[in-house]
């Protein structure tokens, strides 16, 4: 990182970048929607493509100049479909919240219904919730987990499809630790007429690494950030078959969009050649063992692991029966340098922001190297920090042993 070129202009801004990046160098981020990309990744990011514009198509820009950036984006589209087996890709969308309105602009008129997954049951804000665009432009019904078992319940999904007869069905959480079944999504959309939008934006590398099924054979549109699972910049994506293309194209530009961003684009064609490479579908497998080894060792410690356990990247706690509330447990282990996020879990009796669960993941772990024996260490810290969460000293000394174990895994870009 070029950090001095920045203090010499403005220190004040260079100096709370080295902090950030040390904290990322010596902490276990665990908040499943984080990662660490390549230096590879932040170099295109920061490179001088952040100076063009760029508004339109490769080969039908607005602007002249654009040789090269029409060049880097048929990279990273011709990547992005090889990789994920697509007929189509849009490599435009400055995130995952504007990739999904740009979806719900291509396939639906203001008013149309939604079928998709509740927030507080793991979905996501832009799929209808109430105080989104997507919530108030459109007649959004939710679905959610089984009490029973916290997982998502088709047959409730097929009920309120067959009754509502949805004009789109979403499918894709961002806190769901199961498989998502896109063929049985695919068949209820199929019977009710709906279109059906995948919104992979946690599990996008696991999908790329073969470690989570692809719902590319099945959805009519997949969305995605390309910053999470999938190790890319700060950006996202979106995936369709070739009948919806044109739509969709439109739809980011000129209908939500101005001029893409360049820098992102770059990266991103660089994040998929990286995702290409043997090597990530290696990562992408550890990812899931590594939550699977945590989850077992915390269910030893007498975690309550929402759905008993995890078959991706991310594990949801319901911390009741530690009497520990999840705000007080993720402030608590911050302090002990392992972070994540508190979170509400299905069928909540607290508040969204001072929920009963915390939410954590593998992927920032698994870049760095680490593997089981490292999350049955994690596993042990995270017991004795929630155990007593107002023991300070306690906290500080697992501070210095997690600083110790990120010294033997160095993460990249970061330090
Ligand atoms: N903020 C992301 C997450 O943490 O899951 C979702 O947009």
């Amino acid at each position: 990182m070029d950090l001095e070129s920045i203090r010499a202009v403005d220190p004040a801004v260079a100096d709370l970048i080295a902090r950030e990046s040390g904290r990322q160098a010596r902490t276990l981020r665990l908040i499943p929607s984080e990662n660490y990309a390549s230096a590879a990744v932040l170099a295109a990011t920061g490179s001088c493509l952040t100076n063009k514009y760029s508004e339109g198509y490769a080969g039908k820009r607005y602007y002249q100049g654009q040789e090269h950036i029409d060049a880097i984006e048929a990279l990273a589209i011709e990547r992005a479909k090889a990789l994920f087996g697509a007929d189509h890709a849009n490599v435009q969308p400055y995130s995952g919240s504007p990739a999904n309105l740009a979806v719900y602009f291509a396939l639906l008129k203001p008013g149309d219904r939604i079928l998709s997954m509740s927030l507080p049951h793991g979905g996501h804000l832009t799929h209808g919730w109430k105080v989104t665009i997507s919530g108030k432009y459109f007649e959004a019904h939710q679905y959610g987990v089984r009490a029973s078992d916290q997982r998502i319940d088709m047959d409730q999904v097929a009920a309120m499809a067959r009754e509502l007869r949805p004009k789109l069905i979403i499918c894709g959480a961002s806190a769901y630790p199961r498989i998502l079944d896109f063929a049985a999504f695919a068949a209820i959309a199929e019977e009710v007429g709906a279109l059906l939008l995948a919104d992979i934006a946690h599990i996008a590398g696991l999908v790329a690494g073969g470690a989570h099924p692809s719902p590319v054979p099945y959805a009519d549109v997949v969305s995605t950030t390309t910053h999470k699972t999938l190790r890319g910049p700060r950006g996202g994506m979106i995936l369709c078959r070739k009948k919806w293309a044109k739509k969709i194209d439109r739809a980011v530009f000129p209908g939500l969009q101005g001029g893409p961003h360049d820098h992102t684009t770059g990266a991103l064609a660089v994040a998929l050649a990286e995702a290409q490479q043997p090597a990530f579908a290696d990562y992408a497998r550890q990812v899931v063992d590594n939550a699977k080894a945590l989850a077992e060792r915390l269910s030893g410690h007498g975690f309550d692991l929402v759905s008993g356990g995890t078959d991706n990247h991310l594990l949801l706690i319901d911390l009741t029966n530690k009497n520990v509330p999840g705000k007080v447990a993720a402030v608590a282990l911050e302090r002990a340098g392992i972070v994540c996020n508190a979170n509400s879990v299905p069928f909540d009796q607290r508040t969204p922001f001072d929920p009963s669960g915390i939410r954590i993941g593998t992927p920032s772990l698994t870049t760095r190297g680490m593997g089981v024996d490292e999350m049955k260490r994690l596993g042990d810290w995270m017991q004795q920090v929630v155990a007593a969460p107002d023991d300070e000293a306690l906290q500080a000394r697992i501070a210095g042993e997690v600083a110790e174990l990120c010294e033997a895994f160095p993460a990249p870009g970061v330090g």
